[in-house]
Protein backbone atom coordinates (compact mmCIF):
# COMPACT_ATOMS: atom_id res chain seq x y z
CA UNK A 1 0.00 0.00 0.00
CA UNK A 2 2.44 2.24 0.69
CA UNK A 3 4.01 2.90 -2.66
CA UNK A 4 1.06 3.23 -4.04
CA UNK A 5 -0.33 5.89 -1.90
CA UNK A 6 2.81 7.89 -1.50
CA UNK A 7 2.04 11.02 -3.71
CA UNK A 8 -0.88 11.34 -1.72
CA UNK A 9 -0.02 11.63 1.50
CA UNK A 10 3.00 13.64 0.19
CA UNK A 11 0.62 16.47 -1.17
CA UNK A 12 -1.51 16.28 2.02
CA UNK A 13 1.99 16.98 3.67
CA UNK A 14 2.45 14.33 6.12
CA UNK A 15 5.68 13.68 6.72
CA UNK A 16 6.73 10.57 5.00
CA UNK A 17 9.16 9.39 6.95
CA UNK A 18 7.82 9.56 10.38
CA UNK A 19 4.25 7.98 8.22
CA UNK A 20 6.13 5.01 7.00
CA UNK A 21 7.19 4.09 10.48
CA UNK A 22 3.85 4.80 12.14
CA UNK A 23 1.98 2.32 9.52
CA UNK A 24 5.01 -0.23 9.42
CA UNK A 25 4.72 -0.28 13.41
CA UNK A 26 0.84 -0.47 13.31
CA UNK A 27 0.86 -3.07 11.02
CA UNK A 28 2.98 -5.48 13.18
CA UNK A 29 1.00 -5.33 16.05
CA UNK A 30 -2.56 -5.83 13.92
CA UNK A 31 -1.06 -9.10 12.74
CA UNK A 32 0.12 -9.84 16.12
CA UNK A 33 -2.82 -8.89 18.00
CA UNK A 34 -5.55 -9.72 15.97
CA UNK A 35 -5.06 -11.95 13.11
CA UNK A 36 -3.74 -14.73 15.37
CA UNK A 37 -7.01 -14.45 17.24
CA UNK A 38 -8.38 -18.75 16.62
CA UNK A 39 -11.43 -18.80 14.93
CA UNK A 40 -12.60 -15.49 14.02
CA UNK A 41 -15.74 -14.63 11.97
CA UNK A 42 -15.20 -14.66 8.34
CA UNK A 43 -16.97 -11.06 7.92
CA UNK A 44 -14.07 -9.42 9.93
CA UNK A 45 -12.05 -9.89 7.05
CA UNK A 46 -14.17 -6.49 5.47
CA UNK A 47 -12.96 -5.17 8.84
CA UNK A 48 -9.49 -6.05 8.44
CA UNK A 49 -9.43 -4.60 5.06
CA UNK A 50 -10.58 -1.32 6.42
CA UNK A 51 -8.06 -1.01 8.99
CA UNK A 52 -5.19 -1.98 6.51
CA UNK A 53 -6.68 0.73 3.91
CA UNK A 54 -7.20 3.27 6.90
CA UNK A 55 -4.49 5.89 5.59
CA UNK A 56 -5.12 4.48 2.21
CA UNK A 57 -8.15 3.67 0.24
CA UNK A 58 -10.70 5.63 2.73
CA UNK A 59 -8.29 8.30 2.57
CA UNK A 60 -8.57 8.56 -1.33
CA UNK A 61 -11.96 8.31 -1.41
CA UNK A 62 -12.35 11.49 1.44
CA UNK A 63 -10.18 12.92 -1.12
CA UNK A 64 -12.33 11.90 -4.23
CA UNK A 65 -15.33 13.52 -2.44
CA UNK A 66 -13.98 16.56 -1.75
CA UNK A 67 -12.48 16.74 -5.09
CA UNK A 68 -16.29 16.69 -6.23
CA UNK A 69 -17.13 19.99 -3.70
CA UNK A 70 -18.37 17.76 -0.22
CA UNK A 71 -16.72 19.23 2.64
CA UNK A 72 -15.25 16.58 5.49
CA UNK A 73 -15.52 17.37 8.91
CA UNK A 74 -13.78 16.03 11.76
CA UNK A 75 -14.60 15.19 15.50
CA UNK A 76 -13.32 13.69 18.56
CA UNK A 77 -16.87 13.65 20.87
CA UNK A 78 -19.77 11.55 20.12
CA UNK A 79 -22.19 14.69 20.98
CA UNK A 80 -20.97 16.41 17.37
CA UNK A 81 -24.37 15.56 15.72
CA UNK A 82 -23.18 13.70 12.64
CA UNK A 83 -26.97 13.60 11.41
CA UNK A 84 -26.68 17.38 10.39
CA UNK A 85 -22.71 16.90 8.92
CA UNK A 86 -25.06 14.47 6.63
CA UNK A 87 -27.62 16.64 6.02
CA UNK A 88 -25.70 19.10 4.33
CA UNK A 89 -23.97 16.38 1.80
CA UNK A 90 -20.61 16.55 4.01
CA UNK A 91 -18.84 13.75 5.90
CA UNK A 92 -18.18 13.21 9.23
CA UNK A 93 -15.08 11.41 10.46
CA UNK A 94 -13.28 10.61 13.92
CA UNK A 95 -9.97 11.48 14.87
CA UNK A 96 -8.37 9.10 16.92
CA UNK A 97 -5.60 9.34 19.61
CA UNK A 98 -5.18 6.09 20.91
CA UNK A 99 -1.46 5.90 20.23
CA UNK A 100 1.38 7.20 21.92
CA UNK A 101 2.73 9.66 18.82
CA UNK A 102 4.57 13.12 18.93
CA UNK A 103 3.69 13.54 22.54
CA UNK A 104 7.41 15.03 23.64
CA UNK A 105 6.33 17.36 21.14
CA UNK A 106 2.82 17.72 22.23
CA UNK A 107 4.00 18.45 25.74
CA UNK A 108 5.44 21.88 24.61
CA UNK A 109 1.60 23.24 24.00
CA UNK A 110 0.01 21.01 26.58
CA UNK A 111 1.40 19.92 30.26
CA UNK A 112 2.71 16.59 31.09
CA UNK A 113 -0.26 15.55 33.66
CA UNK A 114 -2.69 15.52 30.52
CA UNK A 115 -5.22 12.44 29.30
CA UNK A 116 -3.06 10.91 26.70
CA UNK A 117 -5.96 11.35 24.18
CA UNK A 118 -5.53 14.50 24.29
CA UNK A 119 -1.78 14.39 23.72
CA UNK A 120 -1.95 11.71 20.97
CA UNK A 121 -4.54 13.78 19.18
CA UNK A 122 -1.95 17.00 19.19
CA UNK A 123 0.70 14.74 18.51
CA UNK A 124 -0.76 13.42 15.42
CA UNK A 125 -1.16 16.87 13.89
CA UNK A 126 2.32 18.21 15.27
CA UNK A 127 4.45 14.95 13.73
CA UNK A 128 2.06 15.30 10.55
CA UNK A 129 1.45 11.85 10.40
CA UNK A 130 -2.90 11.76 10.18
CA UNK A 131 -4.33 12.22 6.82
CA UNK A 132 -7.59 13.14 8.05
CA UNK A 133 -6.05 16.38 10.12
CA UNK A 134 -4.62 17.15 6.71
CA UNK A 135 -8.00 16.75 4.57
CA UNK A 136 -10.81 18.03 7.43
CA UNK A 137 -11.83 21.13 6.49
CA UNK A 138 -13.21 21.63 9.72
CA UNK A 139 -12.15 20.36 13.20
CA UNK A 140 -15.26 20.30 15.89
CA UNK A 141 -14.04 20.36 19.68
CA UNK A 142 -16.72 20.54 22.35
CA UNK A 143 -16.64 21.99 25.78
CA UNK A 144 -16.77 18.88 27.57
CA UNK A 145 -13.64 18.33 30.11
CA UNK A 146 -11.14 20.74 31.50
CA UNK A 147 -8.69 18.85 29.48
CA UNK A 148 -9.83 18.74 26.25
CA UNK A 149 -11.59 22.74 26.35
CA UNK A 150 -8.31 24.19 27.08
CA UNK A 151 -6.22 21.78 24.23
CA UNK A 152 -9.41 23.25 21.66
CA UNK A 153 -7.84 26.70 22.26
CA UNK A 154 -4.19 26.00 21.85
CA UNK A 155 -4.75 23.95 18.87
CA UNK A 156 -6.59 26.43 17.03
CA UNK A 157 -3.09 28.21 16.05
CA UNK A 158 -2.93 24.63 14.17
CA UNK A 159 -6.16 23.64 12.14
CA UNK A 160 -9.63 25.65 12.06
CA UNK A 161 -11.20 24.52 14.68
CA UNK A 162 -15.12 25.06 15.73
CA UNK A 163 -15.88 24.57 19.44
CA UNK A 164 -19.38 23.43 20.63
CA UNK A 165 -20.64 24.91 23.95
CA UNK A 166 -22.00 21.55 26.14
CA UNK A 167 -23.86 22.08 29.01
CA UNK A 168 -22.58 20.65 32.58
CA UNK A 169 -25.87 19.23 33.86
CA UNK A 170 -28.63 18.06 32.25
CA UNK A 171 -30.80 20.53 33.64
CA UNK A 172 -33.95 22.50 31.54
CA UNK A 173 -31.73 25.18 31.51
CA UNK A 174 -28.77 22.64 30.38
CA UNK A 175 -31.01 21.18 27.64
CA UNK A 176 -31.74 24.87 26.05
CA UNK A 177 -28.06 25.71 25.87
CA UNK A 178 -27.39 22.69 24.07
CA UNK A 179 -30.41 22.98 21.79
CA UNK A 180 -29.31 26.60 21.24
CA UNK A 181 -25.73 24.99 20.24
CA UNK A 182 -27.30 22.44 17.96
CA UNK A 183 -29.07 25.40 15.78
CA UNK A 184 -25.47 27.15 16.14
CA UNK A 185 -23.69 24.24 14.65
CA UNK A 186 -26.54 23.85 11.95
CA UNK A 187 -25.60 27.39 11.05
CA UNK A 188 -21.59 26.86 10.69
CA UNK A 189 -21.89 23.81 8.65
CA UNK A 190 -24.46 25.32 6.45
CA UNK A 191 -22.17 27.95 6.21
CA UNK A 192 -19.06 25.61 5.13
CA UNK A 193 -20.71 23.42 2.67
CA UNK A 194 -22.81 26.09 0.61
CA UNK A 195 -25.94 23.93 1.35
CA UNK A 196 -29.42 24.33 3.76
CA UNK A 197 -29.95 22.03 5.90
CA UNK A 198 -33.61 20.31 5.18
CA UNK A 199 -36.11 18.82 7.47
CA UNK A 200 -36.00 16.13 4.25
CA UNK A 201 -32.07 15.80 3.92
CA UNK A 202 -32.31 15.51 8.07
CA UNK A 203 -34.87 13.26 8.74
CA UNK A 204 -32.59 10.98 5.70
CA UNK A 205 -29.46 11.88 7.49
CA UNK A 206 -31.04 10.65 10.98
CA UNK A 207 -31.90 7.24 9.23
CA UNK A 208 -28.58 6.18 7.80
CA UNK A 209 -26.83 7.27 11.44
CA UNK A 210 -29.77 5.13 13.65
CA UNK A 211 -29.38 2.73 11.37
CA UNK A 212 -25.91 2.87 12.04
CA UNK A 213 -26.47 2.75 15.70
CA UNK A 214 -28.72 -0.41 14.97
CA UNK A 215 -26.52 -2.60 13.44
CA UNK A 216 -24.02 -2.13 15.86
CA UNK A 217 -26.48 -2.38 19.13
CA UNK A 218 -27.67 -5.99 17.47
CA UNK A 219 -23.95 -6.96 17.27
CA UNK A 220 -23.88 -5.87 21.26
CA UNK A 221 -26.71 -7.41 22.02
CA UNK A 222 -25.50 -11.19 20.37
CA UNK A 223 -22.33 -10.87 22.67
CA UNK A 224 -24.45 -12.03 25.71
CA UNK A 225 -24.23 -15.71 24.14
CA UNK A 226 -22.15 -18.16 25.97
CA UNK A 227 -19.59 -19.04 24.66
CA UNK A 228 -19.59 -15.26 23.33
CA UNK A 229 -19.40 -15.16 19.62
CA UNK A 230 -17.02 -12.82 19.11
CA UNK A 231 -13.80 -11.78 21.08
CA UNK A 232 -14.03 -8.27 22.58
CA UNK A 233 -11.02 -7.07 20.52
CA UNK A 234 -12.60 -7.63 17.10
CA UNK A 235 -16.03 -6.23 18.76
CA UNK A 236 -14.27 -2.98 20.03
CA UNK A 237 -12.08 -3.19 16.37
CA UNK A 238 -15.93 -2.82 14.41
CA UNK A 239 -16.60 0.19 16.95
CA UNK A 240 -13.52 1.95 16.28
CA UNK A 241 -13.99 1.47 12.46
CA UNK A 242 -17.51 3.10 12.81
CA UNK A 243 -15.96 6.77 13.22
CA UNK A 244 -14.42 6.05 9.93
CA UNK A 245 -16.06 3.95 7.67
CA UNK A 246 -18.65 5.31 5.17
CA UNK A 247 -21.64 4.68 7.25
CA UNK A 248 -24.13 2.93 4.60
CA UNK A 249 -21.53 0.33 3.40
CA UNK A 250 -20.27 -0.14 7.38
CA UNK A 251 -24.28 -1.12 8.80
CA UNK A 252 -24.06 -3.69 5.62
CA UNK A 253 -20.87 -4.85 6.75
CA UNK A 254 -21.81 -4.96 10.23
CA UNK A 255 -25.39 -6.64 9.65
CA UNK A 256 -23.44 -9.19 8.00
CA UNK A 257 -21.03 -9.65 10.86
CA UNK A 258 -24.46 -10.21 13.07
CA UNK A 259 -25.88 -13.01 10.49
CA UNK A 260 -22.33 -15.03 10.70
CA UNK A 261 -22.40 -14.53 14.60
CA UNK A 262 -26.11 -15.65 14.51
CA UNK A 263 -25.24 -18.82 12.93
CA UNK A 264 -22.66 -19.61 15.32
CA UNK A 265 -24.84 -18.77 18.57
CA UNK A 266 -27.14 -21.42 16.90
CA UNK A 267 -24.51 -24.04 16.77
CA UNK A 268 -22.78 -23.28 20.09
CA UNK A 269 -20.14 -22.19 18.59
CA UNK A 270 -17.75 -19.45 20.31
CA UNK A 271 -14.45 -17.96 20.60
CA UNK A 272 -13.64 -18.91 24.03
CA UNK A 273 -14.83 -21.65 26.22
CA UNK A 274 -17.86 -22.11 28.16
CA UNK A 275 -17.00 -20.87 31.20
CA UNK A 276 -14.29 -18.37 30.55
CA UNK A 277 -14.75 -15.39 32.69
CA UNK A 278 -16.57 -12.93 31.20
CA UNK A 279 -15.92 -8.77 31.27
CA UNK A 280 -17.50 -5.97 30.69
CA UNK A 281 -15.19 -3.10 30.21
CA UNK A 282 -16.83 0.47 31.56
CA UNK A 283 -14.64 3.81 31.39
CA UNK A 284 -13.08 6.09 28.92
CA UNK A 285 -13.23 5.92 25.28
CA UNK A 286 -10.39 3.40 23.84
CA UNK A 287 -9.78 5.06 20.46
CA UNK A 288 -8.24 3.52 17.48
CA UNK A 289 -5.19 2.02 17.86
CA UNK A 290 -6.18 1.86 21.47
CA UNK A 291 -6.37 -2.21 22.49
CA UNK A 292 -4.66 -3.04 25.36
CA UNK A 293 -7.14 -3.76 27.59
CA UNK A 294 -9.51 -6.39 25.53
CA UNK A 295 -5.68 -7.98 23.99
CA UNK A 296 -4.87 -8.62 27.74
CA UNK A 297 -7.74 -10.05 29.12
CA UNK A 298 -8.37 -12.26 26.07
CA UNK A 299 -4.53 -13.26 26.24
CA UNK A 300 -5.07 -14.58 30.08
CA UNK A 301 -8.09 -16.62 29.47
CA UNK A 302 -11.32 -14.26 29.62
CA UNK A 303 -13.60 -12.55 27.40
CA UNK A 304 -14.63 -9.10 27.22
CA UNK A 305 -18.63 -9.12 26.37
CA UNK A 306 -19.04 -5.66 26.53
CA UNK A 307 -17.91 -2.02 26.39
CA UNK A 308 -19.77 0.45 28.77
CA UNK A 309 -17.79 3.44 26.29
CA UNK A 310 -18.24 5.97 23.64
CA UNK A 311 -16.25 3.81 21.66
CA UNK A 312 -19.22 1.35 22.53
CA UNK A 313 -22.68 1.09 23.51
CA UNK A 314 -22.73 4.34 25.44
CA UNK A 315 -23.04 6.55 22.02
CA UNK A 316 -25.13 4.27 20.16
CA UNK A 317 -27.62 2.64 22.74
CA UNK A 318 -30.35 5.06 22.26
CA UNK A 319 -31.35 6.11 18.24
CA UNK A 320 -33.35 9.48 17.52
CA UNK A 321 -36.73 9.79 17.39
CA UNK A 322 -37.60 9.59 13.67
CA UNK A 323 -41.42 11.01 14.23
CA UNK A 324 -40.76 14.42 13.92
CA UNK A 325 -41.59 16.36 10.28
CA UNK A 326 -40.28 19.76 11.17
CA UNK A 327 -36.12 20.95 11.09
CA UNK A 328 -36.95 21.62 14.33
CA UNK A 329 -38.59 18.80 15.79
CA UNK A 330 -35.65 16.92 13.94
CA UNK A 331 -33.26 19.00 16.16
CA UNK A 332 -35.16 18.53 18.95
CA UNK A 333 -35.06 14.86 18.95
CA UNK A 334 -31.50 14.87 18.13
CA UNK A 335 -30.60 17.31 21.59
CA UNK A 336 -32.99 14.18 23.28
CA UNK A 337 -30.89 11.52 22.14
CA UNK A 338 -27.30 13.73 22.53
CA UNK A 339 -28.27 13.84 26.58
CA UNK A 340 -29.09 10.67 27.05
CA UNK A 341 -25.21 9.58 26.78
CA UNK A 342 -23.79 9.14 30.04
CA UNK A 343 -20.65 11.01 30.02
CA UNK A 344 -18.51 11.71 32.88
CA UNK A 345 -18.16 15.21 32.45
CA UNK A 346 -21.81 15.65 33.52
CA UNK A 347 -23.05 16.22 36.63
CA UNK A 348 -24.60 14.52 37.99
CA UNK A 349 -24.19 11.47 36.04
CA UNK A 350 -25.71 8.66 38.68
CA UNK A 351 -27.72 6.97 35.75
CA UNK A 352 -24.42 5.43 34.55
CA UNK A 353 -23.86 3.57 37.37
CA UNK A 354 -27.61 1.80 36.48
CA UNK A 355 -26.36 1.26 33.21
CA UNK A 356 -23.48 -0.64 33.65
CA UNK A 357 -25.46 -2.52 36.00
CA UNK A 358 -27.71 -3.74 33.65
CA UNK A 359 -25.33 -4.28 31.04
CA UNK A 360 -22.86 -6.69 33.78
CA UNK A 361 -26.41 -8.64 34.04
CA UNK A 362 -27.98 -8.20 30.52
CA UNK A 363 -24.17 -9.68 29.15
CA UNK A 364 -23.90 -12.22 31.88
CA UNK A 365 -20.56 -10.67 32.70
CA UNK A 366 -18.62 -12.11 36.00
CA UNK A 367 -16.86 -9.08 36.35
CA UNK A 368 -16.10 -5.16 35.29
CA UNK A 369 -13.20 -3.64 34.61
CA UNK A 370 -13.47 0.21 34.91
CA UNK A 371 -10.94 1.50 32.33
CA UNK A 372 -9.88 4.83 33.47
CA UNK A 373 -7.19 7.19 31.08
CA UNK A 374 -4.39 8.52 33.29
CA UNK A 375 -5.37 11.84 34.15
CA UNK A 376 -8.91 11.52 33.37
CA UNK A 377 -10.63 13.06 36.17
CA UNK A 378 -14.04 12.61 35.30
CA UNK A 379 -14.02 8.92 35.16
CA UNK A 380 -11.33 8.61 38.07
CA UNK A 381 -13.67 10.20 39.82
CA UNK A 382 -17.10 7.93 39.39
CA UNK A 383 -14.90 4.67 39.36
CA UNK A 384 -14.71 4.66 43.01
CA UNK A 385 -18.68 5.61 43.23
CA UNK A 386 -19.07 3.27 40.98
CA UNK A 387 -16.51 0.09 42.37
CA UNK A 388 -18.14 0.63 45.79
CA UNK A 389 -21.58 0.36 44.95
CA UNK A 390 -21.40 -2.45 42.38
CA UNK A 391 -19.49 -4.44 44.65
CA UNK A 392 -22.27 -3.67 47.29
CA UNK A 393 -24.49 -5.60 44.28
CA UNK A 394 -22.05 -8.52 44.46
CA UNK A 395 -20.42 -7.53 40.77
CA UNK A 396 -17.21 -7.35 41.15
CA UNK A 397 -15.02 -4.48 40.15
CA UNK A 398 -11.31 -4.30 38.76
CA UNK A 399 -10.18 -0.47 38.48
CA UNK A 400 -7.22 0.10 35.98
CA UNK A 401 -5.70 3.59 35.26
CA UNK A 402 -3.05 3.28 32.20
CA UNK A 403 -1.66 5.41 29.22
CA UNK A 404 -0.75 4.49 25.76
CA UNK A 405 2.92 3.17 27.18
CA UNK A 406 3.82 -0.50 26.85
CA UNK A 407 2.98 -1.64 30.32
CA UNK A 408 0.95 -4.59 29.56
CA UNK A 409 2.75 -6.71 32.01
CA UNK A 410 1.59 -4.34 35.06
CA UNK A 411 -1.69 -4.48 33.72
CA UNK A 412 -1.51 -8.35 33.48
CA UNK A 413 -1.14 -9.15 36.52
CA UNK A 414 -3.87 -7.24 37.99
CA UNK A 415 -5.76 -8.54 35.31
CA UNK A 416 -4.54 -12.01 36.00
CA UNK A 417 -5.85 -11.67 39.27
CA UNK A 418 -8.90 -10.78 39.12
CA UNK A 419 -10.00 -13.66 36.31
CA UNK A 420 -8.53 -16.07 39.04
CA UNK A 421 -11.11 -14.19 41.75
CA UNK A 422 -13.39 -14.92 39.42
CA UNK A 423 -13.34 -18.32 37.73
CA UNK A 424 -14.67 -20.20 40.45
CA UNK A 425 -18.32 -17.71 39.78
CA UNK A 426 -17.98 -18.01 36.40
CA UNK A 427 -18.11 -21.96 36.32
CA UNK A 428 -14.41 -22.48 34.87
S1 LIG B 1 -19.25 11.99 25.40
S2 LIG B 1 -16.53 10.39 27.11
S3 LIG B 1 -16.40 11.16 23.61
S4 LIG B 1 -16.28 13.76 26.11
S5 LIG B 1 -10.53 10.45 28.35
S6 LIG B 1 -10.46 13.61 26.78
S7 LIG B 1 -13.03 12.86 29.21
S8 LIG B 1 -9.65 13.41 30.16
S9 LIG B 1 -13.25 11.51 25.77
FE1 LIG B 1 -15.50 11.73 25.66
FE2 LIG B 1 -17.51 12.94 24.42
FE3 LIG B 1 -17.70 12.31 27.00
FE4 LIG B 1 -17.75 10.41 25.20
FE5 LIG B 1 -11.23 14.17 28.78
FE6 LIG B 1 -11.22 11.79 29.98
FE7 LIG B 1 -9.37 12.35 28.22
FE8 LIG B 1 -11.93 12.03 27.47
Amino acid sequence: MVAEYRGMWQELGLDLEAHDALLEGLGEAYRDIFLTQPNRPRAMDYFDFVVGEIHGARVQELLHAKAQGRKVVAAFCVFVPEEVVLAAGAIQVGLCGGAEVGFDRAEQYLPQATCPLIKSFFGFKLARVCPYFELADLVVGEATCDGKKKAYEVFGDLAPVYVMDLPQTKSGAGRALWRAELGRFTAEIERLTGRTVTAGGLREAVGVVNARRAALNRLARLRAADPAPISGLDALLVNQVAFYDDPVRFTDKVNALCDELEQRIRRGEGVAPRGAPRILVSGSPMAVPNWKIPMVVESCGGVVVGEESCVGTRSTRDLVDEGAQTLDGLLDAICDRTLRIECACFTPNNERLETVDRMAGELRADGVLHYNLSFCTPYAAESLRLQRELSRRGRPVLRIETDYSRDEGQVRNRVEAFLEMLRPQAGA
